[in-house]
């Protein structure tokens, strides 16, 4: 056995497994019960304050209950890493509250404001969430990604004395609808990962209906398509004694042949309703219909709800036996809602137990008016054993879960690239191979990664200095073959650079996994991804997961905007400068100068590290640019990584300025020089960072509106230029996103930018086309700011 991740328990079969089976059911129930209790509750709450009623799910979490209780209080060890499906969070919640790690007070308060989370989220509710859950898919792929990431840090020699864990999604069914789901599959072979189950909790419902038949035989084949180990969950103890008796194979058969639809129809409607079917089907059998007849209705019921899912016993057993750490798919059967009035119904999944039933099911659960909460409350096993059994909870030995790692040293400047002219993407490739060229501790703990566009995004120099990661060493072939190569493609364990396929969402959850190594595994790593800008969107999903897991990143997004010119349209981003402004979690700059980006990215490398920070978006251009000469002025460098700088101040009497972005800044110069003439004191502000500017100047605006006194810098720049002077901004981008800056001290503006799908061309051209050229920014100026310009506009 390869990895320490080992065997998940001791096996015993004798009289300590039993008492140990009937404790964890006695734990199941009674998840199961506040689950339902918290949702319920909450919904009463909801109602009374805002008339609102929500599904809580119930279903959802009466369908996993059982999957989850054998892996918490059972299988899964502190080290261990997990993902629960989205709508399995009250149950998921009432396990915490049983281990003694969540409050009653977040129970009570489920889905209100600070209270326990509709979905596991690890920002919000707390140490135990390892990834959060919501947009499906995500979670699930996750786990992969992290068991990649933990493999990184141990062939990189560190965190070593800690022992490996698993990483684990509890997925529904449906989830694995999502495309993410497959792609994030293909990458994981390709990545030999390891140490990763996925349980896939096989209710065969979806929110909608009831899903397709014998989906599970297609799953089954694609994973061991892709090297996992297969395991089907799908009879419980009851049911294979059943089968065992006489008759038990037409039952056996019966069942396996029942279309998913009648046998959830049938679970709702109860043990009579199955009885009928059965007699009605098989009623030619004898001993089938002797073994129906010895139950009574409610032991028939249970009979058939005893998938492998719902029974605790074949889940420790299916789970103990993994004694390996090749990637595991459990395919576990259950009922969605099972155990509730509504189980099975293909409507439950919003469904909510009525006041009567809910008395009804307290009164089955034996639970006391007012003992709601009691974790104790009505189980037919002791206080005592019940207490003893939970302190010895694997998951919950040892220190809290969330690790530390110390910050890793920044240096105090980045080398900035010489060049006389250079674009910001050239000069992207150069810092990072300056500081691949060093053994500083940062350029040990930076990793890189790219869907497939590592060369032409500028990763080439990095990845030739720094290898790919491989856990087994790869050669390379072109190399070995003396065939003349730029770019060395050798893998190793010691590498520090991750090449992905194309799947740009598989980008971001790599870069969520790298960027929460730090709390996962002990072991601080500076992720820093590349992709080609329009595609952003493509991962848009993965990328705000990443962020709402508060994973710490920096993504070079490469080349941008409609400067890429000959490009053409499909290729072109508009609206990323929005994204990088309205993504929270995010800080996004666009700068034009090498300079400005050795400065932010040195900025983001710290911001990456710190508590109230965040993950860096840098927006660049393969547009080559001419430098400007010299040193940079004192307190330069501080202005750039708060968003913005006076490239040339205005004057005292000017009537306009121009604001830019990025790669126009040329065109912002040029119109200046072209208006300077007559207009005099025309000011040029450089924006490095809109969405800086923007949240300073926000947060300066909800400060004074609690009465506090707050400057922000959008404020003390927009301060120098004369209240009554115009401005007109100008991005390769939305022009939205400049367009604010106005409002900052009550300038009029003028905005530009391009709102409309690209054209292939010549730079000119297209900055021609969409009015961002020289002649547009200075015909802007002179619509806002009319004066004697008119002659440089004929
Ligand atoms: C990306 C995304 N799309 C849609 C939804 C809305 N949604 C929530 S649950 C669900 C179906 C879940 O089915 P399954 O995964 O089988 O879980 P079950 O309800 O059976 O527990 C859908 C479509 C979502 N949460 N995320
Ligand atoms: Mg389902």
């Amino acid at each position: 056995m390869a990895g320490g991740a080992g065997k998940t328990g001791m096996r015993d079969t004798g009289a300590g497994r039993s008492g140990q089976i009937s404790t964890l059911r006695a734990l199941e129930r009674k998840a199961l019960w506040l689950s339902t209790w918290m949702i319920h509750n909450a919904n009463n709450l909801r109602e009374s304050r805002d008339g609102l009623k929500v599904g809580g799910h119930q279903a959802s979490s009466a369908s996993l209950a059982t999957i989850l209780c054998a892996l918490y209080f059972r299988i899964l060890r502190p080290q261990d890493r997990v993902a629960v499906k989205p709508h399995a969070s009250p149950v998921y919640h009432a396990i915490q509250y049983l281990l003694g790690r969540q409050t009653r007070a977040k129970l009570e308060n489920f889905r209100g404001f600070g209270g326990a989370q509709s979905y596991p989220s690890r920002t919000k509710d707390g140490g135990d969430v390892d990834f959060s859950t919501g947009s499906v898919g995500l979670g699930v792929a996750q786990t992969i990604f992290g068991s990649l990431v933990q493999d990184y840090v141990r062939a990189h020699g560190w965190g070593a004395s800690r022992p490996e864990g698993r990483y684990i999604a509890l997925a529904g069914d449906a989830e694995l609808d999502e495309g993410n789901v497959y792609e994030a599959l293909i990458e994981g072979w390709k990545h030999n990962i390891r140490n990763v189950w996925w349980v896939i909790d096989y209710n065969r419902q979806s929110l909608d209906a009831v899903i397709h038949e014998d989906l599970w035989s297609k799953f089954e084949v694609m994973f061991r398509n892709f090297g996992w180990d297969v395991v089907i969950i799908k009879y419980g103890r009851l049911m294979q004694q059943a089968f065992a008796e006489p008759g038990g194979g037409y039952l056996k058969s019966w069942i396996d042949t029942c279309p998913n639809p009648l046998y959830s129809a049938l679970c709702f409607q109860g043990g009579a309703a199955f009885r009928k079917k059965l007699i009605a089907d098989m009623g030619q059998h004898n001993d089938l219909c002797d073994l129906i007849g010895r139950r009574s209705d409610d032991e028939l019921i249970a009979l058939m709800l005893n998938l492998g899912g719902h029974d605790v016993e074949s889940l420790l057993d299916a789970f103990e036996a993994i004694d390996h750490d090749r990637p595991v798919c459990f395919i576990a059967y259950t009922i969605k809602g099972a155990g509730l009035p509504f189980q099975g119904h293909k409507d439950n999944h919003a469904g909510l137990m009525t006041q009567t039933q809910m008395e009804q099911w307290r009164k089955a659960q034996n639970v006391r008016e007012g003992f709601e909460w009691n974790a104790f409350e009505g189980l037919d096993v002791s206080r005592s054993s019940l207490e003893s059994f939970l302190k010895t909870v694997p998951f919950v030995q040892g220190a809290g879960r969330q690790l530390h790692a110390p910050r890793v040293e920044v240096p105090e400047r980045l080398a900035i690239p010489s060049a006389s002219s250079i674009s910001t993407q050239q000069a992207f490739g150069l810092i990072l191979n300056e500081l691949a060229r060093g053994d500083s501790a940062l350029a040990q703990r930076i990793v890189t990664c790219s869907p497939d566009v590592t060369v032409s995004t500028n990763l080439g120099p990095w990845v030739n200095r720094r290898g790919l990661f491989s856990r087994h060493q790869v050669a390379d072939l072109f190399r070995h073959e003396k065939i003349p190569s730029a770019y060395t493609w050798e893998a190793s364990p010691r590498g520090q650079h991750i090449e992905l396929g194309i799947a740009e969402m598989n980008l971001f959850l790599l870069l969520s996994a790298l960027g929460l190594s730090a709390p996962l595994n002990g072991e601080r790593l500076l992720p820093v991804g590349t992709l080609y800008d329009p595609f952003i969107q493509r991962g848009l999903d993965a990328l705000n997961y990443a962020c709402y897991q508060d994973a710490r990143f920096m993504l070079a997004a490469t080349p941008s905007g409609i400067t890429l010119a000959p490009e053409g349209g499909a290729h072109q981003s508009i609206s990323t400068p929005l994204i990088g402004m309205g993504q929270p979690g995010l800080v996004s700059f666009e700068p034009a100068f090498a300079h400005e980006l050795a400065v932010i990215m040195r900025w983001g490398f710290n911001f990456m590290q710190q508590d109230d920070g965040g993950s860096v978006y840098l927006r660049l251009s393969t547009r080559p640019l001419e430098q400007p000469p010299g040193e940079m002025l004192p307190g330069r460098a501080e202005d750039i990584a708060s968003g913005g700088y006076w490239l040339r101040e205005p004057g005292g009497a000017a009537r306009a300025i121009i604001a830019y972005s990025g790669a126009v800044a040329p065109e912002a110069i040029e119109a200046a020089g072209l208006l300077g003439e007559d207009l005099r004191g025309v000011g040029v502000l450089a924006i490095t960072s809109a969405s800086r500017l923007y949240h300073g100047w926000h947060g300066e605006q909800a400060a004074r509106r609690r009465g506090e006194t707050s400057s922000s810098h959008a404020a003390a720049l927009l301060a120098r230029a004369p209240r009554d002077c115009t401005l007109v901004t100008v991005i390769d981008g939305h022009p939205s996103a400049l367009a604010w800056l106005g409002s900052v001290c009550g300038h009029r503006v003028h905005a530009l930018g391009v709102t409309q799908f690209g054209q292939t061309g010549t730079i000119a051209d297209l900055y021609s086309y969409n009015g961002i050229d020289a002649r547009a920014i200075a015909a802007a100026v002179r619509t806002i700011a009319p004066g004697r310009t008119e002659r440089y506009f004929d």
